[in-house]
């Protein structure tokens, strides 16, 4: 059958059963968005307010579906605002394709019209990019693209399409292929075995997990695995929720931020067991102070992660939901508890009243009042790591966050992306003002598809996590991160049609939360912090990781 370019864009994602896409529209891709016109039924479009926000939408979908997000962009201004998306998506290892429109090619080199060459740009920050030069080519490049994206370690893909070949025919031929494998190599059953023994001799082993276990869909294999075992789990911010937090076996989160007793099981084990897991330096600090008297196990999809931050003892390259598998049946059930019970000596005590509006608070009395099945999504800064720290995440997928990239901004746009994708769960996007400013042009975006999504706003007045830092670290030398009180929030969300409030102490919250609950409609709510509250435990960058510094009041 003969069809345009644009037309084969189309029918090659229906064969690989996409069926929303995240987008903006301009000149190089209006054939496009012509061929999409004769297929709306096929397709759910959301038109965000920002390209970045579209290519966050896509991401939100991925992670919370573990499908392939997809995303469209006109060439030029609109290519590169994509590109904070596709670099986040790039460091959390998220299946995405990104299509992009292109000068025609007899205008490509000639410093056109909106002509910037983005697979150049891009090339760091995707796993693999096509500029398009022929129509022929367009279907192979696309199936190919969506294998790439999703197979072994995750990540995005980005095709540039000139507009001539989205114009131009060629015969197109529907191929229905199966989702190849991955090519990973064979699991070596001898390694399995050697793995196996080196845990059931370990006396305080901790098992390190990260997105790896969640994006391999291994949740229940690796519950398995740590049950039996009875072996602690740390978790990486990526990690959370991979395995239930309400377990006594889960330890929360480690590093930076991560809290003692999580971060001193490490410190003290004899085996670090690390799963889908990369040592990144905010979580092990100084490498060679991380875990010192342990062995390392590394398992994990991407061989180039093994030895890159931290040497392993042993390694087992493959599908973790594989591997898990196979080691679950080999490691002994066992009885672990001195370990536990010194573990347990190192919980940190509780110095917060119940009543006062702090952060940890905060959360509580949204996970009571939302639920454990709530998709939580936060931008960046304090309010994401006391989400990660004081959420009790019992499910793989309900927490996405900006992990490797650290992209404030990004949380509304993942949330509107998760809210499409799952539209019966409750979306809750936890944001700080400054990240909220980056991004909040996507409540328009909230109110056109009337998602139900729910914004909690820590409002502190301040750049939060900077301003800690220039406390403890710059002797309170506060440059530029207050940025004041200069905009009502509530206001802000009537502009956009959605309701906002406003509270400062925890019965205000909890009346609100019950209200905007049951109406299931989109809200923003600003919560007024104390700009003093802090994120404790920190670990100062580069130290060693017991090297933690307390709260001295909250
Ligand atoms: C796009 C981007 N610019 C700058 C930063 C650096 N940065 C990290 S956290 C932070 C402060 C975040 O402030 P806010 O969103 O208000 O959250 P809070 O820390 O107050 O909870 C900044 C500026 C970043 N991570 N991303």
């Amino acid at each position: 059958m003969e069809l345009s370019g644009a037309q084969m864009v189309l029918e090659c994602l229906k064969e690989q059963g996409v069926d929303t896409i995240f987008g903006y529209p301009g000149g190089a891709v209006i054939p496009l968005y012509d061929a999409l016109y004769d297929n709306f039924d096929a397709f759910t479009h959301i038109l965000t307010s920002h390209e970045q926000g579209a290519v966050h939408g896509a991401d939100g979908y991925a992670r919370t579906t573990g499908k392939v997000g997809v995303c469209f962009a006109t060439s030029g201004p609109g290519a590169t605002n994509t590109i904070t998306g596709i670099a986040t998506a790039y460091l959390d290892s998220v299946p995405m394709v990104i299509l992009t429109g292109q000068v025609p090619r007899s205008l490509l080199g000639k410093d056109s019209f909106q002509e910037v060459d983005i697979t150049g740009i891009s090339l760091p920050i995707t796993k693999h990019n096509y500029l398009v030069e022929n129509v022929e080519d367009l279907p192979g490049i696309i199936r190919e693209a969506f294998e790439t994206a999703q197979t072994g370690r995750p990540g995005p893909v980005l095709i540039d399409v000139p507009k001539n070949i989205f114009i131009e025919k060629a015969n197109y031929i529907n191929e229905n292929i199966e989702a190849e494998k991955s090519n990973v190599d064979e699991i070596d059953e001898k390694l399995i075995d050697e793995v196996a023994n080196v845990i059931n001799k370990s006396i305080r082993p901790v098992i390190y997990a990260g997105g790896g276990v969640i994006i391999s869909n291994a949740s229940e294999e690796f519950s398995k695995f740590a049950t039996k075992g009875e072996i602690p789990v740390v978790n990486t911010l990526m990690g959370l929720g991979c395995f239930p937090r309400n377990n006594e076996l889960s330890l929360g989160l480690v590093g930076m931020h991560g809290l003692k007793e999580a971060n001193l099981a490490v410190t003290n084990s004899d085996l670090v067991i690390a799963v889908g897991a990369r040592f990144s330096d905010r979580v092990v600090g100084k490498v060679n102070k991380f875990a010192p008297r342990a062995q390392i196990i590394h398992i994990d999809i991407d061989k180039t992660e093994i030895n890159k931050n931290k040497k392993a003892n042993l390694s087992i390259i493959g599908d973790v939901k594989e591997i898990l598998n196979k080691l679950v049946e080999r490691v002994d059930s066992k009885d672990r508890s001195p370990w536990l019970k010194e573990i347990s000596q190192w919980k940190s005590e509780d110095k917060l009243g119940e009543k006062e509006f702090t952060a940890k608070n905060i959360m509580k009395t949204a996970q009571d009042i939302l639920g454990d099945d709530t998709i939580v999504v936060t931008d960046v800064g304090q309010h994401q790591m006391w989400t990660a720290q004081y959420w009790k995440f019992t499910k793989p997928r309900s927490f996405l966050s900006s992990g490797g990239l650290g992209t404030m901004g990004y949380g509304l746009g993942a949330a509107i992306g998760a809210q499409v994708a799952n539209p019966n769960s409750r979306i809750l996007h936890i944001t700080g003002d400054g990240s909220f400013r980056m991004n909040c042009n996507e409540l328009a975006t909230v109110t056109k598809y009337n998602l139900p999504t729910i914004t909690l706003l820590l409002n502190n007045n301040t750049l939060g996590m900077v301003r800690q830092w220039q406390k403890l670290f710059q002797n309170e030398r506060y440059s530029q991160t207050d940025i004041g009180n200069e905009v009502n929030y509530v206001k802000l969300a009537d502009a956009y049609g959605i309701d906002g409030y406003r509270v400062d102490e925890l019965d205000g919250l909890a009346k609100v939360l019950n209200e905007v609950a049951k109406k299931r409609q989109s809200a923003v709510i600003e919560c007024k912090i104390d700009k003093n509250q802090g994120v404790y435990p920190i670990v100062p960058a580069g130290k060693p990781i017991d090297d933690l510094i307390e709260a001295k009041t909250v």
